[in-house]
């Protein structure tokens, strides 16, 4: 069984919701957000940033969430979350893991942690300016690719929503998800609506 290290509404939910779609059998390890507990000596020895997610199968270690949603499907999930690599699905589906994360994640990131929750000695208020200017545009580029799809690829629900809807509702949080991103408002509900979503958000 595979440990997810996590921290609850973290980026680690991804993955726990991953593997609540697919079935893959885990168990918790859960480290408070910005606690000593993340930069301890033992944790930093698995994940050198003291970060989540990281994840432990049988003494392999791995962190950065796209990595460890591309390996476990791989290994354990046959594939059903992820189209293989070399075809058009697999190369978009990995475009949008991409985004998803960086710019989408980090830059609605930023926003919050700049614009208020880091302490106050550690903010940069230019990072919020840069967010601020460019997340508009970063939640249009995925309001105008829903056109008329359910999920990012098309029919199937995929990977790629697990790491979009993540940073989307940071920025619904802040914001930028409105009237003008009509489809944008249904998809994020179609996958809130997700009994695996739900259970991941409660751990
Ligand atoms: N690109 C990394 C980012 C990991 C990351 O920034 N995780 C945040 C949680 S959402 C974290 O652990 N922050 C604690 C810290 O920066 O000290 C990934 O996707 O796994």
């Amino acid at each position: 069984m595979i440990t997810i290290h996590h921290s609850p509404l973290s980026r680690s939910t991804r993955v726990v919701w991953f593997c609540e779609e697919t079935g893959i059998d885990y168990r918790l390890e859960t480290v408070e957000m910005f606690s000593a507990a993340m930069k301890r000596p033992e944790y930093l020895a698995i994940n050198p940033l003291g970060k989540v997610p990281t994840i432990e199968d049988d003494g392999f270690v791995l962190w950065e969430t796209g990595a460890i949603l591309q390996y476990l499907d791989a290994k354990y999930g046959h594939g059903q979350l992820i189209p293989a690599a070399h075809t058009r699905e697999g190369a978009l589906a990995r475009q949008w893991m991409e985004y998803g994360e960086n710019p989408l994640t980090v830059i609605m990131g930023e926003i919050v942690a700049h614009g208020g929750a880091l302490p106050e000695t550690r903010r940069i208020p230019a990072l919020v300016d840069r967010g601020s200017d460019i997340a508009g545009e970063l939640v249009d580029v995925v309001e105008a690719a829903l056109e008329e799809t359910s999920w990012i690829l098309g029919d199937d629900f995929s990977a790629a929503d697990i790491m979009l809807v993540f940073g989307m509702m940071i920025a619904d949080h802040l914001g930028y998800v409105t009237d003008n991103t009509p489809r944008l408002r249904a998809y994020l509900d179609r996958a809130m609506a997700r009994p695996a979503f739900q259970k991941a958000v409660a751990l």
